[in-house]
């Protein structure tokens, strides 16, 4: 039930302020609703691009402000997510345009597998 909590702080803080950083865990409103038909949710694997806002030291995450991931349902919103590999952050760097893979490691989590710079729109 924790995310719950979280999903209703990041609405709050919408209506608020607009787009917030989700400091930690995910904070995207449609994450209850999903994966109730996946029989192996751990694979699942989706594909999205956004703009690198920042990058961790020790590369284990970036903060991205990406477009929305309509595999996911999920809309267009600037978060931290983790990164698979450390080496990952040295293929990227702050404010390139970038595509990237994500892959489901809980409920909830995902973590980015593959990034790279792209083309901007
Ligand atoms: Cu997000």
């Amino acid at each position: 039930m924790k995310h719950i909590v979280l999903q209703m702080a990041v609405v709050a803080s919408f209506l608020i302020t607009g787009p917030a950083v989700a400091s930690s865990d995910h904070g995207h409103a449609n994450h209850a609703n999903h994966g109730a038909t996946d029989r192996h949710p751990e694979m699942r694997t989706a594909e999205g691009v956004g703009t690198v806002q920042s990058i961790a030291e020790d590369g284990s995450s970036v903060v991205l402000a990406h477009e929305p991931i309509t595999e996911l349902r999920w809309p267009a919103m600037t978060m931290e997510m983790a990164l698979a590999d450390p080496a990952l952050a040295e293929l990227v760097k702050t404010d390139d345009y970038v595509a990237f893979v994500l892959r489901q490691t809980g409920e909830t989590d995902y973590e980015i597998i593959s990034i790279q710079a792209a083309p901007s729109q």
